[in-house]
């Protein structure tokens, strides 16, 4: 069955999206928007979150005629173990990825790569110093391998918990340990959801989400917080500097390559291999200006953090910026990389590379990239995008924009620089009521969502009710794109955030950087709560993931809820089949965890909302609404 087409005005509120989903269609290219109509109706028992298939007396699917399952199991368990195991995926994406930063650190040490340095060794002591190692008076090696081995026994199952518990309120912690919510060990947590998630475990609702909590806390402030931090220490902490953002940033007359995934490892390296003098020489040879190394989604977000690179797009963004014609390669190493890639590369004389052992593409150019002689191999698959160069069909090519100024680079070492050397005046400001409170947009593109309408439209309207907001992953390019990631985006802001952002010549949202560095918002949050010596759900603070898809997101929302911080999702999850978990995750929360998650499709209101919230946050410290 032929179905409408959808004005490309309606899938997207971007210009440079909807010429190339004009492009696409008129090539005959297909996108994910196409692939989403194919695909619609969904299933409804898969949409409740009523469908399992853990075993094979199953799968089952639960109605009003069958309200059990072939074992027993009812609604609620049943959708309780299936979202357990969604957060379980999410939180082994985010803190895999975090291990392999730890073996990089391993291979620095132990003199296997020259490739890779440690950049900033005062944070790495600081760090150590934070988990309780000793640092006085030691060389920076041995420092390094007790901070290495800290770090690998917080997967393991020996601990009590996760190292940068540290970092955490007592309040906070002993709520945690109430519950049964202390993340212990983070392949732990993991391991156990599945095992609870067998036939015949876990059969309690309620308790399988409390260590669906677990499971994500072991997440933010284990793999996640992990991953951020040692990649501050091996590729340098984050410091504010300008790029420029949109599929403008693709250069007709340049080489151009894409890094896409998530993990700066491998990306690094590739704009290491670029810079390369030789290399640049080959490329001018064959007539290019120079090579181009621009980023997608959050390998994009990790590079343009702490080297500057441009930002071509957000997840929505992927397929079509290979549909400008002008790409020579995209590599990628992990997470968000929509397979289909392979197929839009292979329309255009794109080369897609894979280089990640755990996540390869049937279709791809794949090189396994270790940190031994990572950039030798970075520098054969920079040869190749330019010897693609000369492929190129220059009657393909449209690049539809030019690209937007944003400034990037808030680590929470940053902020506190800009500060003068401390929080005090965040706090100041935050009680004068000059900035109200402050609220991290996170997350994805979702193509049941009309691309970044809601991650833009909610930026706005928050901003406007002076409310600081921090974005990361997806939504950062959302917001480059939408003008609010340079100074001059405070005219669209309320007045408060216009005096104290103006007079700090900072934007009025803020790009703190990939989804694993949403672990630099806890440790903002966790540090604002101990200045004023109050829990994290006191303070006037809110998370929101306006047009998230995956379950790192939910893993995210997640820890976010279970840390106290009263988080927004534009769309429900897979749990509406069961009221006992629907009912706890927007409204029983509240009593054990000091904070629930609210759903909400509509920007205006969401913002409304989280005002309500704010006002009633700032009431309860005492201070002017
Ligand atoms: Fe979502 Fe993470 Fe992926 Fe973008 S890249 S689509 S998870 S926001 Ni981090
Ligand atoms: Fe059906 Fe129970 Fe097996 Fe799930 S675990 S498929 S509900 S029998």
């Amino acid at each position: 069955m032929s179905k409408e087409v959808i004005p490309a005005s309606d899938l997207t509120i971007w210009d440079d999206a909807q010429a190339m989903i004009e492009k696409a269609r008129s090539e005959g290219i297909e996108t994910a928007h196409d692939r989403l109509q194919q695909q619609t109706p969904h299933c409804k028992f898969c949409e409740m979150g009523t469908t399992c298939t853990n075993c094979t007396m199953g799968p089952c699917r639960i109605s009003k005629k069958a309200p059990r399952g072939v074992c027993g199991a009812d609604a609620d368990v049943i959708v309780a173990r299936n979202f357990g195991r969604f957060v379980a995926g999410g939180s082994a994406g985010h803190s895999d990825h975090g291990r392999d930063l730890i073996e990089v650190l391993e291979a620095i040490l132990e003199g296997e790569t020259q490739d890779y340095k440690i950049v900033d060794e005062a944070k790495l002591i600081r760090l150590a110093g934070e988990v309780g190692i000793e640092t006085e008076g030691r060389p920076v090696k041995d420092i390094g391998h007790d901070l290495m081995d800290c770090f690998f026994a917080d997967f393991g199952s020996r601990k009590k918990e996760v190292s940068f518990l540290s970092r955490v309120p007592q309040k906070r912690k002993d709520i945690w340990a109430k519950l049964g919510m202390t993340p212990r060990g983070i392949d732990r947590e993991i391991a156990e959801m599945m095992h609870r998630t067998h036939m015949g475990c876990d059969n309690d609702a309620v308790n399988t989400m409390v260590h669906a909590a677990r499971t994500s806390l072991s997440d933010g402030w284990g793999g996640s917080m992990i991953g951020t931090e040692l990649s501050d220490v091996i590729f340098g902490t984050p410091k504010p500097s300008m790029s420029t953002a949109n599929l403008g940033v693709i250069k007709k007359e340049k080489v151009n390559i894409l890094v896409h995934g998530h993990n700066p490892v491998v990306s690094e390296m590739i704009l290491a291999a670029a810079r390369d003098p030789e290399l640049v020489a080959k490329a001018k040879a064959l007539g290019a200006e120079d090579i181009n190394v621009a980023g997608l989604c959050c390998t994009g977000n990790e590079l343009l953090m702490r080297q500057g690179i441009p930002m071509a797009g957000n997840h929505l963004m992927t397929e079509l910026a290979i549909i400008t014609g002008a790409v020579e390669a995209v590599v990628v190493d992990y997470q968000c990389i929509m397979p289909s890639l392979v197929q839009v590369s292979g329309c255009y004389h794109t080369k897609f590379i894979d280089t990640a052992n755990k996540a390869r593409f049937t279709g791809a150019i794949h090189f396994d990239i270790q940190p031994a002689d990572a950039l030798e191999q970075a520098k054969k698959i920079v040869e190749i995008a330019i010897d693609a160069y000369a492929e190129r069909d220059a009657s393909r090519v449209d690049i539809p924009c030019e690209p937007v100024d944003i400034m990037t680079g808030f680590s929470n070492e940053a902020v506190i620089e800009a500060l003068g050397g401390s929080l005090d005046p965040l706090v100041e400001a935050i009680a004068s009521g000059a900035i109200r409170g402050a609220v991290a947009i996170v997350g994805c593109n979702n193509p049941k969502v009309k691309q970044d309408s809601l991650n833009v439209g909610l930026a706005k309207e928050l901003i406007k009710r002076d409310i600081l907001v921090i974005a990361t992953g997806c939504v950062t390019t959302a917001a480059g794109k939408a003008g609010l990631l340079v100074p001059g985006g405070i005219e669209m802001a309320g007045p408060g955030i216009q005096k104290v952002c103006g007079s700090l010549g900072i934007p009025p949202v803020l790009h703190y950087g990939s989804c694993v560095d949403n672990s630099r918002v806890l440790q903002l949050v966790a540090a604002l709560a101990n200045t004023l010596g109050v829990d994290i759900s006191d303070l006037p603070v809110g998370a929101s993931s306006p047009e998230w898809y995956s379950e790192k997101a939910a893993a995210i929302g997640l820890y976010a809820v279970a840390s106290g911080v009263y988080t927004h999702l534009g769309h429900p999850p897979h749990i509406l089949g069961s009221e006992v978990v629907t009912n706890l995750a927007v409204d029983g929360l509240e009593d054990l965890v000091g904070a629930t998650f609210f759903i909400e499709p509509d920007p205006v209101k969401t913002a409304e909302m989280f005002d309500v919230r704010i006002r009633a946050k700032r009431k309860g410290l005492g201070l002017p609404e």
